[in-house]
Formats: C-alpha cells, sequence, structure tokens
C-alpha cells in the first residue's frame, strides 16, 4: 500500500471535523488553557515587587497603587505580606484551574476516541471481504485499538496547548517589550531558528512513524496469526519458528523506534541549546543595561523570569510539532481506513425486501478476485423458485465463489444475477443477505452461549423456538446431554465442541432463520457417516418449501438434487436437471 496523501493540513482539519461533535468541551478546554497566561504573568510578579518597593525604593507600579488601599501601599510591611499572599493565591487558583482543566480533557479525550473508534469499527464490517483478506485482520484491529487514540493527541493534547502556548507567548513578548524593547528583540532572535529545527524534522518523524507503525503492527500480526491456529503450530512443532518470526518483526520494529527516539532527543537538546544561548545573551547585555543605570536591577529579574516564560511555549511549540508526527502518521492509518471504499455498495435509493420467493438467475456472469486472472466465465443459467441446485465441480472450480456472489459478498465484473426478477444489486443489501440461510464447510460459532449461537440470526427468538430449531436439526439430545444444556458456552469460534455438533448448531441456526434460500457449502463434508446421516435428515427437512443451493462432490449427496450445475475451470460445462429424480423445473 502507498502511503495515504495527506498534507498535515488536511490531516489537522479532518480532525477537527471529526470532533466537532465536541466543539463545546473543546472551547472549554480551549477557554481553561487560556486562563494559563494570567497566573503565569502573575507569577514572578511578587518577587519584582519585593526587590523593588519593599527591598529597593520604588514606588509600586501604578496599576497595583490603584488596586490596593492607600494604607497598603504606604508600608513596606503591608505590601511585603502582600506579595506573600499573591505567591499562596496565585499557586492555589492555578492548581485549581489545572484541575477543572484535566477533569474536562479525560471526559472529551474518552468520547472522542470512543465515538471514532465506532466508527471505524463500523466502516471495517461494511468493507468487502476482498480488503480483508489482502489486508488481514490484524491490521485492522491495530488502527481500531492503537491508530484511533491519535485523534485525541492531535486536537486535546497538540492543538489545543499549541493555541495556548501561542497565547502566552504573544501575552508574554508584549509584556517583555514594554519593559526593554532590545531585549525582548535579542530573546526573540532565536524564534525562526525554533522555527527551521522544527520543521526540518517533522518531516522526517512522520515519514520515520509511518514505517514504525506498520512494522508494529506487522509483529501483532504475526502473533494473532499464531494464536489462531495454534492447533497447527503445535501438531507440527513450528513453536520456536513462530517465536523467531515474532521476534525478528518486533526487533524492526523496536528498532525503527529507537531511531526515532533518537531524533526526537536530538531535536529537543537542540531546541534547549537555542533558548539558553537566548537567555545567554539577554543575561549579558541586560546585567551591562543595569551597571549603566538603564534598566532597574528588578526589571532585569522580571525579564529573565518571563524570558524563561517566553521560551517555554516557543520551545514547546517546536517540541509539539514534533511529537505530534507520531500521532499524525496514526491518524493518517485511521483515516486511510475510513477512505477505504466498500466495494459493495447499497443504491440510493434500494428496494425494500421482505420475503423473495427464491427464484434465481445468473446472465452471462463473470468474476475475478483480482482483475487479470478469471474465475468464473460467462455464467447464465435459471432457477425457478422452490428448485434444488446440486453444485459440482472440481476443486478450485469457482463453486464457493458463485455462492458467494449471489449473497453480494462480491459484485461481478461482468453480468447480472437477479432474485426474483430484479438484479440483486438493486434490492437494500440487508434486505437481499437476509433471504440467505447458509450452512458451511467449516461452521463458524461465536464464543456464547449455545442458545445464543442458534439465535444468531433471531437474538430476540423465544427458547421455545431455539428448542424447536434444535431439535429440527438434530442437536437438542447432544444439547441436552451437556451439563449446562442450551447455556453451555462453547469457546473461542466454538472450539469446545466437536465438528459434527458445531454443524448442527450452524443447522439449528439456519432453521430458526427460515430464510427463503437456503445455501449449503459441502455441509457433510467434515463429519463421520452416522453424522452426515443424521444431518442430512435434517437437511431434507431443512430444504422444504426453499430454493436449495448445495455444494457437494458427493454423489449420493447430489442426487437429492433437481437441478444440476457443473463448474470446470470457472465455466458451466454442464447445467441440466439431476439424473436420479427427473423433476419438471427446467434449468436454461
Ligand atoms: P473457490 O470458488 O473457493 O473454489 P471452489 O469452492 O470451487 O473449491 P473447493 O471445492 O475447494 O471449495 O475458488 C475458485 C478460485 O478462486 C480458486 O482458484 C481460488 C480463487 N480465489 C481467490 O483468488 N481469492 C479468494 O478470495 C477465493 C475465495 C478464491
Ligand atoms: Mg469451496
Amino acid at each position: 500500500m502507498p502511503p495515504a496523501p495527506y498534507t498535515s493540513r488536511k490531516l489537522y482539519w479532518r480532525v477537527f471535523r471529526e470532533a466537532s461533535p465536541y466543539g463545546w468541551h473543546l472551547f472549554g478546554i480551549l477557554l481553561i488553557g487560556l486562563l494559563a497566561t494570567p497566573f503565569t504573568l502573575l507569577t514572578p510578579l511578587p518577587l519584582a515587587i519585593v526587590a523593588d518597593s519593599v527591598l529597593g525604593e520604588q514606588p509600586l507600579p501604578a496599576w497595583l497603587q490603584a488596586l490596593l488601599p492607600a494604607a497598603i501601599v504606604g508600608s513596606r510591611e503591608a505590601i511585603l505580606g502582600v506579595a506573600a499572599g499573591m505567591v499562596v493565591a496565585l499557586a492555589g487558583l492555578g492548581k485549581l484551574r489545572g484541575l477543572l482543566g484535566a477533569l474536562l480533557t479525560t471526559y472529551t479525550a474518552a468520547q472522542l476516541v470512543l465515538n471514532f473508534r465506532a466508527r471505524l469499527f463500523r466502516h471495517a464490517q461494511r468493507l468487502s471481504l476482498a480488503y480483508h483478506d489482502t489486508r488481514g485482520s490484524y491490521d485492522t484491529v491495530y488502527r481500531v485499538q492503537h491508530d484511533a487514540p491519535a485523534i485525541q493527541w492531535i486536537a486535546i493534547d497538540g492543538v489545543i496547548p499549541f493555541i495556548t502556548s501561542a497565547v502566552t507567548l504573544i501575552s508574554m513578548l508584549s509584556v517583555t517589550l514594554h519593559i526593554h524593547r532590545g531585549l525582548a528583540l535579542v530573546a526573540l532572535g532565536v524564534a525562526p531558528l525554533l522555527y527551521g529545527l522544527s520543521r526540518l524534522y517533522s518531516r522526517r518523524l512522520r515519514s520515520g512513524w509511518r514505517g514504525a507503525k506498520k512494522l508494529e503492527s506487522a509483529a501483532f500480526a504475526v502473533v494473532q496469526e499464531v494464536l489462531n491456529a495454534v492447533r497447527v503450530v503445535k501438531a507440527f512443532g513450528q513453536e520456536d519458528r513462530e517465536q523467531e518470526r515474532f521476534v525478528r518483526q518486533a526487533s524492526q520494529s523496536l528498532a525503527a523506534k529507537l531511531r526515532l527516539a533518537w531524533s526526537e532527543g536530538l531535536l529537543n537538546l537542540l531546541l534547549a541549546l537555542t533558548t539558553a544561548t537566548g537567555t545567554a545573551a539577554v543575561l549579558f547585555l541586560g546585567a551591562r543595561l543595569v551597571q549603566r543605570g538603564e534598566l532597574s536591577l528588578g526589571e532585569l529579574l522580571l525579564i529573565l523570569g518571563y524570558l524563561a516564560q517566553l521560551y517555554k511555549p516557543l520551545e514547546s511549540m517546536s517540541q509539539k510539532v514534533a511529537s505530534l508526527q507520531s500521532s499524525l502518521a496514526s491518524a493518517e492509518r485511521a483515516f486511510a481506513l475510513l477512505d477505504e471504499a466498500p466495494e459493495v455498495v447499497e443504491l440510493l435509493h434500494a428496494r425494500p425486501l421482505h420475503r423473495a420467493r427464491g427464484a434465481v438467475s445468473f446472465e452471462h456472469v463473470s468474476f475475478s478476485y483480482d482483475g487479470a486472472r478469471p474465475v468464473l466465465r460467462e455464467i447464465s443459467f435459471h432457477i425457478p423458485a422452490g428448485a434444488r441446485v446440486g453444485i459440482a465441480g472440481s476443486t478450485g472450480a469457482g463453486k464457493t465463489t458463485l455462492i458467494s456472489l449471489l449473497m453480494r459478498f462480491y459484485d461481478p465484473s461482468s453480468g447480472r444475477i437477479l432474485l426474483d426478477g430484479v438484479n440483486i444489486r438493486r434490492y437494500k443489501l440487508r434486505d437481499l443477505r437476509n433471504q440467505f440461510a447458509i450452512v458451511l464447510q467449516e461452521p463458524v460459532l461465536f464464543s456464547a452461549s449455545i442458545a445464543e449461537n442458534i439465535a444468531y440470526a433471531r437474538p430476540n427468538a423465544p427458547h421455545e423456538a431455539i428448542v424447536a430449531a434444535a431439535r429440527a436439526a438434530n442437536a437438542h439430545d447432544f444439547i441436552r446431554a451437556l451439563p449446562e444444556g442450551y447455556a453451555t458456552a462453547v469457546g473461542e469460534r466454538g472450539m469446545r465442541l466437536s465438528g459434527g455438533e458445531r454443524q448442527r448448531i450452524s443447522l439449528a441456526r439456519a432453521f430458526l432463520k427460515d430464510a427463503p434460500i437456503l445455501i449449503l457449502d459441502e455441509p457433510t463434508s467434515a463429519v463421520d457417516v452416522t453424522t452426515e446421516a443424521t444431518i442430512m435428515e435434517a437437511l431434507e427437512r431443512l430444504m422444504v418449501g426453499r430454493t436449495t443451493f448445495m455444494i457437494a462432490h458427493r454423489l449420493s449427496t447430489l442426487e437429492r438434487c433437481t437441478i444440476r450445475l457443473e463448474l470446470a475451470n470457472g465455466q458451466l460445462v454442464q447445467a441440466g436437471e439431476a439424473r436420479g429424480k427427473a423433476h419438471d423445473h427446467a434449468a436454461a
């Protein structure tokens, strides 16, 4: 995948669009942040007052004289007391402000990230199978889990402090300019240097972070892949090799992060050296001015105090630009996921479909997964409602693909598929998929109870309906024999049940869904003959009154069908009535 073509400005803009529902919260955080400025401005004041008006001989600044009662202005002790009181009051109020800010920030950040994650997850579910198959699921997990919080780092911890720093900077600057223009300009001389440094480094850091995140996601993809296939890994005794594969990937990501830490550290060092140079220059020139009597000692102390405060926002703005690059790289990855267009899309005014009759036609349907190698070529046939279709063909012939197209997991490259005479693209996607009940070769269960697994398509189904479905699927007896019956947890992917048991639960699921079209992709290929018999018996019942597509290799299975489609190399080599039981359905 090429790196996403986002400029920083575009990224910031999108982060703010994403954060806009929390606009007022962000504004509140900004206001509380801005309140920091008066506190910072006032902090060195008590010291200056003491130096000039208590220890020294100068009168209080005019604005303070106006604020304080005359009795205090006249007494040095009283002024000292006021200065001491100011120290405590400033500290207390300052901390209170910090506390409020922290609370609001935490709340907003958590909400922001939750919403963004929910959006990413929804979108990931909408994306085509093709996307997940090529990208691997862990990369998506990583984007939802580790990349999504970037939005918070950018909006709250990056940009808002940047704005407040800028405001602090301006106010500090105007005060310093007021006290001594020359010294202020000397102090400001380092600003272009700081800007240049952060520009230079941010570009380098961003591309570095982009790479590091990709490497880290790849390392954890190894963990996920291995844990999902832990049986196979153990069976082949390949634990050490997988371990080594993980460590190799993780070390690469570690090395990349170390390089980034070094770059960031170096940048911070250079920034600190630059501001220290500025301070040294002001100290040097300021002391000379005091010697010549052009500046009071209090003023020099004040300027030096402000200088530290002036450089803090300058330095932190430059650091922010650099440290944000990691978050920007993450935001880039998260937005790239959102920008991935689902290949199968619903029309704007798609038709609702309550219950189809179940007539299916393919008209010159061709399809290819990669756009190059055709998997299906010019497939045409017509299946009347209620027919039983057996699909045969050697492995890799395209049988599963044919079914996937019917359910619109993919759209054909050319040709069209009709359900009840209407192109399936015209239906609402959800309604269309509701017309199918599928039983796969490898049944997929979720880590929930047996009852919840059976009721997957109808979560509100009453318990009696679940039991009835289980009975119909010949699963009731074995479920009842389990210690916890229908409440038994099946473990992740249903791994605590045998293959045949899982298969019968997925059959029960199909019974409960009661869809007009039934799709069976070799449902008995993984079970023994006895289980196959019970499953087939249940299937006979399930097929009544439904259009059924049954993929099968065994002749005995295919003989239950009324229409037979045979695929070879993606082409239909035979479409006709099954030899076993002739039926009056015609196949075109
Ligand atoms: P399938 O349609 O999966 O073949 P099949 O169902 O007929 O085979 P089996 O009996 O083993 O279940 O695949 C047809 C071709 O498409 C095959 O050559 C592999 C290729 N293919 C992809 O390129 N990408 C995919 O995601 C899938 C599912 C298949
Ligand atoms: Mg298949």
